[in-house]
């Protein structure tokens, strides 16, 4: 291994020292490896509470005030993914409390989601897998801010995308791309939402139908395009290096993904072996003027355009994908609230490549766009923004996140560490970090959510499988520097975030009937009923407190029974559901929702159909009976 060598498109230099472990570690100094892993119990009591850069010196605690008493509300909603727990959680800012969750890609009993026919279906045409791994929510936004009507999130196992609709907090759409493996980066292209983009992280033969199994060097990813409303998949990339994260430009205009596998590898060490790898640049308006040019190949009924390197749609002066060096195996990326730098995390790397987003149309070569280059520590993975000229990167190895001033970076050396304000500890491999509204034109600049991937000593111990622990920061007051104000636990794992002021969003508080499929019934005699159709059996029945609409539902052994019921209900928070013992039948019933559940009777006997929320004093009361008739 060499100690120092250039990086492509500056001069940078790193260290590295012999090390036959973890490539990861391998390129780090001794020191700071013992620091990220042996000494890591040693950390844990300094968490929070040194800046290194200015050891010695004290700072002034900034005055903030995290607390939320009881009964009041929180300033921010944060959307949390839930890793391969497949769904969303919902948290108050500041007071990082669990509000909700969304199910997404789970299936989920509380809600009921997965369980009535829609959502089961639903999940059915998206595949039917019953799990996936959400990592980036994102929402949508008008004029480069958040308009409160959507949230996005991939599907990192399965390759999907998921519309969360903001008004009801459910998800109401999937699509399974069907060209791509592993959706990993997920994000919208602003300034106002007008596609949606899953980025492909896994390399696999495009179609993947048996083809080129030995032939790693055929393999490619995708990035996938969708409309936001309705969510329909649009067109695709195609790239052969993989994709990882992803970030859009503010003018609608290019797309960020990095690439860490341009070795186009199997291995781990096989795709570490170069020195560098790529940000890669989608133009976006180029390529969708290929896809009206009829300049694709339909693969699995979508328009796939060839952005590979040599395509000839890469020759000219108006190539759809630009290629940019970047030190190797980079990963986040992430566009400035102005919209002018694209800031790739290194990894591997000590720095941040900074691209300056508008040379991108002026440069022949792809690498003079790159305009600075910070050393910010090791490990980096993620940058952040306060729209105060800051960028707060995490550095998954050093376990910091360190504020650096963007400006700085470009005015500096290639490489230089000066642009660099604080680093601030955190308690243990940091992830992503996102601050409130970092992802729009105008982030807030007063909270941040650090995501640690560890939280050894920080809870009680509850077994071998630890939570994991988000950590929020107080980063408004320039002079006195971040502060952790609040540790959390969290189940796992949550990846990425999105922090939004609660005044953007207007979720509803009752459904609208009108904005059901499903058509309402109400308590007269002629909406509740029981019709047979052979051995179909379709039942409807209002439900309220405590009662069903009808006392019993008696139907034959073998029938396939569907029961649809609203709950009537007009007053927030009072819910029902319809639950059948030994049937898997729970679905849940908000105010004025109607959800319809099918399932077979197929065992002789009585079912007491109950409902599961807890609604009045007289809640175990509210039942009916399904009576199953033996057959013969
Ligand atoms: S991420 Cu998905 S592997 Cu850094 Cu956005 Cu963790
Ligand atoms: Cu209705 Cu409990
Ligand atoms: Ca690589």
């Amino acid at each position: 291994m060499t100690d120092t060598h250039d990086t492509a498109g500056g001069n940078s230099t790193r260290t590295a020292v012999e090390d036959d472990r973890d490539p990861l570690f391998a390129r780090i100094p001794r020191r700071d490896f013992m620091k990220a892993g042996a000494a890591a119990g040693a950390i844990g009591s300094l968490a929070g509470c040194t800046n290194l850069l200015d050891e010695g010196e004290t700072t002034a605690a900034a005055d903030v005030d995290a607390s939320v008493p009881p009964g009041e509300l929180d300033e921010y909603y944060a959307f949390l993914s839930g890793g391969h727990s497949g769904d969303i959680r919902v948290y108050g800012v500041p007071s990082m409390r669990q509000i909700m969750r969304i199910p997404v890609f789970n299936v989920e009993s509380a809600r009921g989601y997965g369980f009535d026919d829609e959502t089961h279906e639903m999940l059915q045409e998206a595949g039917g897998y019953t799990w996936g791994d959400t990592h980036h929510p994102r929402v949508s936004q008008t004029d480069n801010q958040y308009d409160g009507e959507w949230l996005f999130v991939n599907d990192k196992a399965n390759g999907r995308m998921a519309r969360i609709d903001l008004e009801y907090f459910e998800t109401d759409a999937i699509i399974d791309l069907p060209n791509q493996q592993g959706t990993h980066g997920a994000c919208a292209l602003m300034p106002d939402t007008r596609l949606i983009f899953g980025v492909g992280e896994l390399r696999v033969p495009i179609p993947n139908d048996g083809r080129d199994l030995e032939d790693p060097s055929e393999y490619g990813s995708t990035l996938s395009a969708m409309s936001a409303d309705p969510f329909d998949h649009e067109w695709d990339v195609r790239v052969d290096c993989n994709l990882d994260n992803g970030d859009s430009g503010k003018y609608g205009e290019w797309f960020f993904t990095t690439s860490y596998n341009t070795e186009e590898a199997v291995t781990e060490s096989e795709m570490t072996a170069s020195d560098t790898d790529y940000v890669v640049a989608f133009n976006i308006p180029r390529i969708e003027d290929a896809v009206d040019a009829g300049e694709f190949e339909e693969i699995n009924g979508v328009p796939v355009v060839d952005g590979t390197e040599d395509s000839p749609l890469n020759d000219g002066d108006e190539p759809l994908v630009r290629y940019i060096d970047v030190p190797t195996n980079p990963h986040g990326v992430s566009v400035t609230p102005d919209g002018e730098y694209a800031i790739a995390s290194g990894k591997l790397d000590p720095t941040c490549t900074i691209i300056e987003v508008d040379q991108l149309n002026e440069v022949d070569d792809a690498n003079d766009a790159i305009a600075g280059r910070v050393n910010v520590g090791n490990g980096p993975l993620h940058t952040a923004y306060d729209g105060r000229g800051h960028g707060y990167t995490t550095l998954f190895v050093d376990s910091q996140v360190v504020k650096w001033d963007i400006e700085a970076a470009v005015d500096a050396e290639m490489g230089s560490a000066d642009p660099v304000i604080e680093k601030h500890d955190v308690h243990y491999s940091p992830g992503h970090l996102i601050a409130a509204e970092s992802y729009t034109g105008d982030p807030q600049g007063d909270w941040l959510i650090v995501l640690n991937k560890l939280s050894k000593d920080r809870f009680l111990p509850v077994g071998p499988v630890f939570p994991e622990n988000d950590q929020l920061f107080y980063i408004g007051d320039d002079d006195a520097g971040m502060e952790l104000v609040k540790d959390t636990p969290a189940y796992p794992e949550p990846h990425d975030a999105s922090i939004v002021r609660a005044d953007r969003l207007d979720p509803a508080s009752v459904y609208d009937p009108d904005d059901l499929a499903l058509e309402f019934i109400s308590p007269d005699d002629e909406d509740n009923f029981i019709e047979r159709d052979g051995d179909r059996v379709h039942v409807e029945m209002y439900n309220a407190r405590n009662t069903f609409g009808l006392e019993d539902i008696v139907v034959q052994e073998g029938d396939e029974v569907t029961i649809r019921s609203t709950n009537i209900e007009q007053e927030e928070d009072i819910l029902h559901s319809v639950a059948i013992p030994q049937h898997n039948v729970n679905i849940k019933l908000a105010p004025q929702e109607t959800r319809e559940v099918t399932f077979t009777a197929d065992e002789p006997g009585v079912y007491w159909i109950y409902c599961a929320y807890f609604c009045s004093a007289l809640h175990l009361e509210m039942r009916s009976r399904l009576l199953v008739e033996p057959a013969d």
